[in-house]
């Protein structure tokens, strides 16, 4: 345990670090956009990493690019606790999804290292490659290659919209290594915490600075391709058509009704992505290819909303005399919050003299997948609005520090 007295948590650094990082983007600033392994990726983790350098810790990069950087302890045969998230992000999102939780675990490291604290068990910050599904389609693809959810052979069949293949960006990228070096251990890590904005409205409507999270959201991805007939739009009549994108209209419309339809706040879908073949203004639409993102806190019902969505979908179908194709990219289950950890996060937050609250996490984060291999569990902090994924995404200084002020008591604590 440390003298909170004596932890100094430099809010101004915090965002001014942030603030940093988001200069390097694709998109116009407020937004951010940095997609895995593009030149400006690569360059926003080279940022990052420069700091974890600056703070003399010993840094290593796996065969995809994730970036472990660890602060020895005084039994190193000891297993480190983990902490960290991501610094990739979506087309016009925000600076403060995942790239708060790595520079907030490097703020804990160094207020910690600042109270001349020497933890027992190494510490170690954590960047994971590729937390967004922006690129491949798949979310989180450090984090399951890590802990099993993803295999060597999967990941080598993904492409990205470009057709590049996942092993031709990756050695694009300057990753070597073969894939199953990714994995873990058993035992890697003792426990691993991960500091994020909550990307939600709760906290805020709570006046409440930091959040404890008791379990996290999973989804199941499909990607659908909407097979109709195409033709041209003025000759073409009505009776003879079969519409790609009107039926594909619907497919939308159903998913949002099956998601209505739970009756429970927790569960949620979403038509992110829909492209229209072959996009001409007087062409009737012959094929659509769209993605379904359905979320929930409870497996089951999540399930059972991806069934309505299913069956709508054979209705339209039927109705419209088109194919549906429906390919499931993603279906993992929900996680559980490690209870001791969460445990230790409540006294975290007394010893930070800090108001917290439990709540679920209704976004994925690489800590779905982390409790495959140790206990996990995150510590949130409000953001503007409950705004996350765009531009207009905002955590406060005084609140970002008091999120780092009680991550670097849980990381004191276990690693004492
Ligand atoms: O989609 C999510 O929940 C995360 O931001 N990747
Ligand atoms: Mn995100
Ligand atoms: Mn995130």
């Amino acid at each position: 345990m440390v003298d909170d007295a004596r932890l100094a948590i430099d809010g101004a650094r915090i965002e001014a670090e942030l603030a940093h990082l988001a200069t390097f983007t694709e998109a116009p600033p407020p937004a951010v956009t940095r997609v895995l392994w593009t030149p400006i990726d690569l360059a926003g983790r080279a940022f990052v990493r420069s700091l974890l350098e600056a703070e003399g810790l010993a840094i290593r990069t796996d065969a995809i690019g994730t970036i472990f950087a660890r602060w020895e302890g005084t039994i190193a045969a000891l297993a480190p606790v983990g902490s960290g998230s991501h610094v990739d992000a979506i087309p016009n999102a925000g600076r403060y999804d995942g790239c708060y939780g790595v520079i907030g675990a490097i703020e804990a490291v160094r207020a910690l290292r600042r109270t001349g604290f020497v933890p027992r068990r190494p510490i170690e910050v954590v960047i994971f490659a590729s937390e967004e599904p922006t690129r491949f389609g798949v979310g989180c693809v450090g984090s399951r290659l890590m802990t099993g959810a993803l295999s060597p052979d999967a990941a080598r069949q993904l492409r990205d919209a470009d057709g590049v293949s996942f092993e031709a960006a990756r050695a694009g990228a300057g990753h070597a290594g073969d894939l199953e070096s990714v994995r873990l251990a058993p035992g890697a890590y003792a426990g691993f915490v991960e500091l994020h904005i909550e990307q939600g409205p709760v906290l805020e409507r709570l006046g409440i600075p930091v959040g404890i999270v008791t379990a996290i959201a999973a989804p199941t991805t499909l990607r659908v391709t909407v097979h109709g007939e195409g033709g041209h739009a003025g000759a073409l009549l009505m009776p003879d058509r079969r519409d790609a994108l009107a039926a594909a209209a619907e497919v939308v419309l159903a998913v949002e009704a099956a998601a209505r339809a739970s009756g429970a706040a927790d569960t949620v879908a979403t038509v992110g992505q829909l492209a229209v073949f072959p996009g001409a203004v007087n062409g009737v639409p012959s094929r659509v290819d769209l993605s379904v993102d359905a979320r929930d806190v409870d497996g089951a019902r999540r399930d059972a909303t991806v069934a309505r969505i299913r069956d709508a979908m054979r209705g339209v179908a039927a109705r419209r005399q088109v194919g549906i194709d429906v390919e499931v990219v993603t279906d993992d289950p929900p996680a559980t919050m490690d209870p001791t950890l969460v445990e230790v996060l409540a006294m975290a937050a007394g010893e930070a003299g800090v108001v917290s609250h439990r709540l679920p996490s209704r976004a994925y984060h690489d800590s779905l997948f982390m409790p495959r291999v140790c206990p996990t569990a995150m510590v949130f902090v409000p953001c503007r609005g409950g705004v996350s994924h765009r531009p207009d995404e905002f955590a406060s200084e005084a609140d970002m520090a008091a999120g780092v002020r009680v991550l670097a008591h849980a990381l004191a604590r276990l690693a004492s």
